[in-house]
């Protein structure tokens, strides 16, 4: 019988529940924008996705969920509206790839910036909050959007 639900649930991978834990979460700031990166791991057998990120500490500011794309050898980076995380697998949020981005008008106030709180809105798992240590400070040279 348990052997029979076990199976069942591995046929049927959405039914399945997500557990979803973010690891080592860290941002790094520039004069423009704040990219935050970390891993996003899920423990469960049903595939989640990040639909959504909110900004709430120490202000509210626009947040966007990024992915950095390469055309003709230069980096850019591009919104994406959702990313998905299959069962028993595992995201990176790094410089390069998927991060999310927060924009808005803190460059005054920015070396006073130590962590920032965010509130990630999963599709199946709803809302996660998160506290970001600003680890790194990147003197415009991240990037260009
Ligand atoms: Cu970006």
């Amino acid at each position: 019988m348990v052997i029979a639900s076990a199976s069942l649930y591995l046929a049927t991978p959405y039914l399945a529940a997500p557990s979803i834990e973010i690891h080592d979460p860290y941002g790094k700031i520039t004069p423009k924008v704040i990219g935050v990166y970390m891993m996003i791991h899920n423990h469960g057998f049903g595939q989640d996705c990040l639909v959504g990120v909110e900004m709430i500490s120490p202000m509210k500011m626009k947040a966007e969920i990024h992915r950095t794309v390469m055309s003709n050898g230069v980096a850019r980076m591009e919104p994406v509206d959702s990313i998905c995380i299959p069962g028993r697998s595992e995201a990176r949020l790094e410089p390069g790839g998927y991060h999310i981005m927060i924009m808005g008008n803190y460059t005054e106030m920015m070396d006073s910036i130590k962590e920032i709180v965010l509130v990630l809105h999963f599709q199946r798992s709803g809302d996660i909050r998160i506290t970001v240590p600003i680890k790194e400070t990147a003197q415009g040279s991240m990037h260009t959007h």
